[in-house]
């Protein structure tokens, strides 16, 4: 690996007597790959390895790099960098080679990395599929439908279906509660629900059980499958 390059701040360290110090980081007097080295800043050990014993006679072995914001990882080289100590650390040092395919998989699009610049609500079922989009969109996956109220004169007389769809690729759909109000209650849970997918157990019917916990774990929410699919849709059929 060559021309590794991170923008997440300089870090120290200090060095111990069985870490074997791989690399050592030049801070720059820009964050720019081509800044000039600050001359105030000697180089400092940045990424090492270490071996140790546990207690119970197990050898561990640890890689370790003082950087790695999500922006970094955009830099061929860190990421060659990163990916040959996670392939050291488990054992498979003998499949580390200079040209091994290092891209990403999927979608890329690191935030930019800044005191509370992280993503909010993202959870690791978002990235149950190799292939979505870093970082997940946590707004894809709570549709905060609180209430939809349509109004009776929008509605022709003997409407049967209910449709809610969100128009968009990479989308999850969830609700809490569908209420279809008529003659001044509501006649949604004599219906049947269905959906485009089913993810994280949240099936079609939850969002007309009565169940409107906001604490999604509570069981009462519908989810389309966890990786995002594209124009998601719940439906209601009222019947005749
Ligand atoms: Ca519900």
């Amino acid at each position: 690996m060559n021309k590794v390059h991170v923008q997440a701040g300089g870090y120290n360290a200090e060095p111990q007597a069985d870490w074997n110090i791989l690399t050592m980081a030049q801070p720059l007097m820009s964050m720019k790959p081509d800044g000039k080295d600050d001359p105030q800043k000697p180089p400092k050990a940045s990424e090492w390895t270490r071996e140790y014993t546990g207690k119970n006679g197990n050898k561990g072995r640890v890689f370790t790099s003082l950087y790695g914001a999500s922006q970094d990882l955009l830099n061929p080289g860190y990421r060659r960098l990163i990916l040959n100590g996670i392939y050291w650390t488990v054992g498979l040092e003998n499949e580390i080679k200079a040209d091994s395919k290092i891209d990403f998989v999927g979608p890329y699009n690191p935030t930019k990395f800044e005191n509370r610049g992280e993503v909010k609500g993202v959870k690791p079922v978002m990235y149950a599929d190799l292939n979505g989009p870093i970082p997940a969109d946590p707004k894809a996956v709570v549709q905060k439908v609180q209430s939809v109220t349509a109004k009776n004169q929008n509605i022709r007389k003997g409407a049967r279906y209910v449709r809610v769809e969100i128009a968009d690729d990479n989308r999850i759909l969830t609700l809490n509660e569908v209420e279809v109000i008529s003659g001044g209650k509501n006649i949604a849970p004599k219906g049947k629900a269905t959906q485009s997918s089913t993810g994280a157990g949240g099936v079609a019917s939850r969002a007309i059980d009565g169940n409107k916990d906001t604490d999604y774990n509570k069981g009462g929410q519908t989810h389309t499958d966890g990786f995002g699919s594209i124009n998601p849709w719940w439906e209601l059929d009222l019947g005749r």
